[in-house]
């Protein structure tokens, strides 16, 4: 149907907990029944599973799920692995502005999306008209209740990399516009996840059926911790209630490749999925 349900995956089944209760009809429904409760997302989702209806694997793939997330903000960090330092260097006038970034105590966060500009799997991700020069950026999302971590995902940071190379000032214009955030499949509790900093993450770029980039690296990569990003994500700042925080590109395509509309991107997260999109020009 055209509302919202809510659906917890364990190793091999998939639960629709809306049909157990339907006042959780959201990711956000269940974080905040978890914290009037004073209780997990896992504890609930868990105690749930008893009255939910089980759900055929399929039913994935029948139906478009959303983003995970759909309220709050989008955040994102950036300059947070080596090699994101180097292309930054490489396509800006200004190359020594992002070794002072990658080395000094400020990580750079910045404002990446709101749920408007923001799309859930199979959705088209936008790449700019005005731009000439464009790229997915696969990165590992970490999903902020209050303040708090409590689920990865994974995020693509489209980006405009020729506007962003002409001058740092038109970062936001290179990073914020329509469909320029993609989040999902779904939210992998923190609980659940051993080590965010130990994740393989891959991306395949295809084109008229031919895949044009094929490429795996590992959070463990990253120069700065999950929770130093989030401590000034939120430090001084009212942050929404739910946010997400991107933490950094680790795959960067050779300075040959630029999108095009029409082409499949799709990036994988140990243990969370594979997040996959179609880009249309915006
Ligand atoms: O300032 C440039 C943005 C960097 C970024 O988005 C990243 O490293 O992922
Ligand atoms: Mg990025």
């Amino acid at each position: 149907g055209s509302a919202p349900r809510l659906v917890a995956k364990t190793e091999g089944s998939l639960y629709d907990l809306t049909a157990a209760t339907d006042q959780l009809r959201t990711f956000e429904d269940l974080l905040r029944a978890a914290a009037i409760a004073k209780e997990s997302i896992d504890a609930i989702a868990d105690r749930l599973r008893g009255d939910a209806t089980v759900l055929s694997s399929d039913v994935l793939d029948e139906t478009a799920p959303s983003a995970p997330v759909s309220s709050g903000e989008v955040w994102a960090a950036g300059v947070t692995y080596r090699i994101s330092e180097e292309a930054r260097k490489a396509e800006s006038g200004m190359p020594e502005m992002y070794l002072d970034v990658y080395e000094s105590d400020r990580p750079e966060v910045f404002f990446k999306a709101t749920p408007s500009r923001t799309v859930g799997p199979d959705e088209s991700i936008g790449i700019r008209g005005d731009s000439e020069w464009d790229v997915p950026e696969p990165e590992l999302g970490v999903v902020l209740f209050e303040g708090e971590i409590v689920g990865y995902t994974v995020g693509n940071d489209v980006s405009s990399r020729s506007i962003e190379g002409e001058n740092p000032l038109y970062l936001p214009q290179a990073k914020v516009y329509d469909k320029c955030c993609s989040i999902g499949p779904c939210v992998r509790s923190a609980e659940s996840i051993d080590d965010p900093h130990d994740l393989e993450m891959w991306m395949t770029i295809s084109r008229d059926g031919e895949v044009l980039y094929d490429e795996s690296t590992r959070t463990n990569e990253m120069e700065r911790s999950v929770e130093e990003l989030v401590d000034c994500h939120v430090a001084h700042d009212a942050v929404p209630d739910v946010s997400v925080l991107l933490t950094g590109t680790s795959l960067v395509p050779d300075e040959e490749f630029t999108l095009q509309e029409g082409d499949e991107v799709s990036i994988g997260l140990e243990e969370i999925g594979t997040l996959s999109n179609t880009v249309v020009e915006v």
